[in-house]
């Protein structure tokens, strides 16, 4: 157990983000808790299961890939322990295989909406948005990005470090360049922790900011997104839940505890509705975000809609 809840806390304090590797990260930690398990009755070993399953999901609320990972992980329909145990380690084995294919998949997709001499800007640190940025250079497309900041975690410097690595010529800008820079834009390509069912974006905030700069300066907006970020749950009317995170991240402890009338908010997500979107590359193609009905109900199933 100890160590699914080192996992957990990492996926909690960020030290493994980003909703792609979060979904591996707890699929795996799910994985090798189940081989540990040591009682041999099923409803003991099940119970087991979804006490592990329920703390890596209340690590970080809004990334649905969370709760679809451990979902996905976790089903079986065995009656013997064994066979569980076995069943589970399999469905692991199986998701850690997709998700990774599935980055390639989308690189190779989202790399033919990208064109000779493209200027891209993207938000945050998507694994999912970079691997279509990088495939689409390693093809030979002279491109380059323009890559924000995303304050207050800064992934952007992770972004950049990437992209220097790859060798594409990459401008780092501050959040509130965005709109500014739009201008020089032809494509914003971005990640997603959550798809709704009426094909809304959540993501990093500052992301529905990006949006609006580009609808107004008529840049296409692509999302690049596994199937296994679309959210089930939204079919029965659910909100995803807006990460809030500490004020630390934002200011000083100390100088805000001297301005007593200061507070501060510290959403790490915001929502960008379809309307915004132009495309979304997943893994088995690129669709509408009106498409996303579709999607959970083809890549995801109805079983998922009865989850929290
Ligand atoms: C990361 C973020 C990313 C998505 C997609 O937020 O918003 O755009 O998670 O990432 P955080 P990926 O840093 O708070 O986890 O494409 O890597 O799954």
């Amino acid at each position: 157990m100890q160590q699914l809840l080192d996992t957990a806390e990492n996926i909690r304090t960020m030290e493994i983000r980003g909703a792609g590797r979060i979904a591996e990260a707890a699929s795996a930690a799910l994985r090798d808790y189940v081989l540990n398990i040591k009682v041999t009755n099923i409803k003991d070993f099940n119970k087991k299961v979804d006490e592990a399953a329920s703390i890596l999901i209340q690590t970080r609320p809004t990334a649905v890939s969370l709760p679809n990972a451990v979902q996905l992980t976790k089903r079986h329909t065995a009656t013997e322990v064994s066979e569980a145990r076995e069943e589970i380690l399999r469905n692991a084995d199986k998701f850690l295989e997709q998700a990774g294919q599935a980055l390639e998949k989308m690189g190779e997709i989202g790399a033919k909406r990208i064109r000779d001499g493209d200027v891209i800007m993207t938000h945050c640190n998507s694994h999912a948005a970079l691997s279509v940025i990088t495939t689409a250079f390693e093809q030979g497309k002279d491109i380059s990005v323009i890559a924000t900041e995303s304050r207050p975690r800064r992934q952007g410097l992770i972004t950049i470090k990437e992209l220097n690595d790859h060798g594409i010529p990459t401008t780092l800008i501050v959040d509130s360049a965005v709109r500014y820079c739009m201008k020089d834009v032809d494509t914003v390509i971005v990640g997603a922790d959550a798809i709704t069912i009426n094909g809304a974006l959540v993501n990093k905030v500052g992301t529905s900011q990006l949006a609006l700069a580009a609808n107004e300066a008529r840049k296409n907006l692509l999302c690049a997104a596994e199937t296994f970020k679309f959210s089930p749950k939204t079919i029965h009317g659910d909100l995803i839940d807006i990460e809030e995170r500490s004020p630390e991240e934002v200011i000083d402890t100390e100088v805000l505890a001297g301005m007593p009338n200061v507070k501060v908010k510290n959403p790490a997500f915001d929502i960008t509705p379809a309307e915004y979107i132009d495309m979304i590359i997943t893994e088995v193609g690129a669709f509408p975000p009106q498409m996303a009905y579709t999607i959970i109900k083809e890549h995801l199933g109805w079983e998922f809609t009865k989850m929290g």
